[in-house]
């Protein structure tokens, strides 16, 4: 038996996204979203579930936050649904969506809980869409407009910010695997697409310095590759699959530049991008704080014409969540531990970690021991890089809430707290408890 015990001022929470818990997508003067269009779509998500009801939390937001006080969390991750403050992306603002934040923000605060708000969690306003997407540089400026009203209106209320969230998703997962909306399958559209993400990025950090307060950072999502063999193929290989989701997205951010060998590997795919004047220095302004999604990660092994880079991931055989993703809580260890020797001690925080397993009430309670078990490994994991010297400030559970899990529907279900998606009943799980404990106690024993 070993004590894991974390510094006392360490921050504990959980994260939701908008689209994924509110539902009420008709209500509050919101406008239409991607997500909205694209899970009406015949065929792009299982069971065509959508996000029309999900856990309503735009009504229920109350009895969450109640749940969130008795978890004991310190901080609340949640993204704002741009589509609720610019119906059409930009220009005329929805003060009834302005309300709704407000009083949800309230809320939290009255309960003691610090709201870190993600302002692009995917629900890009269609009409921005229509026009082209994050493809189109307008698209840009309406992101700068957003945030800008976004940091003025929320002033004194909201410290915590990240701009987009898990940019490799919306730009390669969406538009070029196909698998989110807006659904596209061409490298070089998901490719530009990245770098006007974090241009978009860049411009709210600008906006911020000039009328915000407090610490803004974005929060990529990154999995892990472990070579397969010592040999220098196979390690090359899985230094590009790595790098897909660290350099190519980090790069740009903290040293004003794009990795060469990626760059050169996208040449050789027919791919250029297209940097404007000033576009660099627009990425590169510093952040206060970076947030680190981590789910999984893979042994990979050189193929030649294998996926995007030569890589064949190779299954040795590890124990899977119910989503089928690989259970590898070595490479959060090893991926925080490279962020610290590439990028030095920016102030991380895990703004996702969690894992989905379906366990279902029976008699009033959720047996979900396999997500304990995983959030275990994980903090394992993370106290590691901790004592490593990595800087690490907190760590945010996904999910609060079973919620909308995207092109899955509700099948997948990643919360500490079960939702009934008929009755919108809300169970906690053992998980649930478990955690809470954890956090009184900011220990747990091995
Ligand atoms: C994200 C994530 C979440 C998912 C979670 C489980 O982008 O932040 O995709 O929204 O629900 O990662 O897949």
């Amino acid at each position: 038996m070993a004590i894991i015990k974390f510094p006392e001022h360490f921050k504990w929470g959980a994260a939701t996204a908008a689209y994924q818990i509110e539902g009420a997508v008709k209500e509050g003067g919101r406008g239409e979203s991607i997500w909205d269009r694209f899970s009406h779509t015949p065929g792009k998500v299982i069971n065509g579930d959508n996000g029309d009801i999900a856990c309503d939390s735009y009504h229920l937001y109350r009895e969450d936050i109640a749940l969130m006080k008795d978890l004991g969390i310190s901080v609340y991750r949640f993204s704002i649904s741009w589509p609720r403050i610019f119906p059409e992306g930009i220009g005329k603002v929805n003060e009834e969506g302005v309300k709704y934040y407000h009083d949800f923000v309230d809320e939290l605060l009255h309960n003691g809980i610090e709201p870190m708000c993600t302002l692009y969690h995917w629900d890009l306003p269609q009409a921005l869409q229509d026009k082209g997407g994050w493809a189109n540089r307008e698209t840009i400026e309406a992101f700068g407009q957003y945030a800008s009203f976004m940091f003025q209106e929320f002033k004194g209320k909201i410290s915590k910010w990240l701009t987009i969230n898990e940019p490799w998703c919306v730009s390669f997962l969406s538009n070029y695997l196909g698998a989110h909306a807006p659904g596209n399958k061409d490298l070089q559209l998901a490719t530009t697409i990245s770098h006007h993400l974090l241009v978009a990025h860049g411009l709210a950090v600008s906006q911020f310095r000039k009328i915000g307060e407090g610490e803004i950072g974005f929060a990529p999502n990154l999995e892990w590759l472990e070579p397969f063999s010592n040999k220098e193929e196979d390690i090359q290989a899985c230094n590009r699959g790595i790098a897909w989701f660290i350099e190519w997205f980090m790069d740009p951010v903290f040293h004003g530049k794009y990795p060469e060998f990626l760059l050169d590997w996208f040449k050789d795919k027919g791919v250029t991008l297209s940097i404007d004047e000033g576009d660099m220095e627009q990425i590169s302004q510093p952040i206060d704080i970076l947030g680190i999604n981590y789910y999984t990660g893979s042994v990979g092994r050189y193929k030649e014409g294998e996926g995007l880079f030569d890589l064949e991931p190779i299954d040795i055989g590890y124990a899977k969540t119910d989503i089928g993703w690989n259970i590898y809580p070595e490479g959060f260890y090893k991926a925080l531990h490279k962020l610290k020797v590439q990028y030095g001690d920016i102030p991380i925080y895990i703004t996702e970690n969690g894992a989905c397993y379906n366990d279902e009430v029976e008699n009033g309670e959720v047996k979900d021991t396999r997500r304990i078990e995983y959030l275990k490994q994980h903090l394992i994991s993370l106290k590691r890089a901790i004592d490593s010297g990595v800087n690490i400030q907190g760590y945010l559970t996904w999910s609060l809430l079973d919620n909308f899990e995207w092109a899955e529907g509700y099948d997948m279900r990643f919360g500490l707290i079960h939702i009934n998606f008929k009755t919108l009943a809300r169970t906690k799980k053992d998980s649930y408890f478990w955690y809470k404990q954890m956090i009184g106690n900011t220990w747990f024993e091995r």
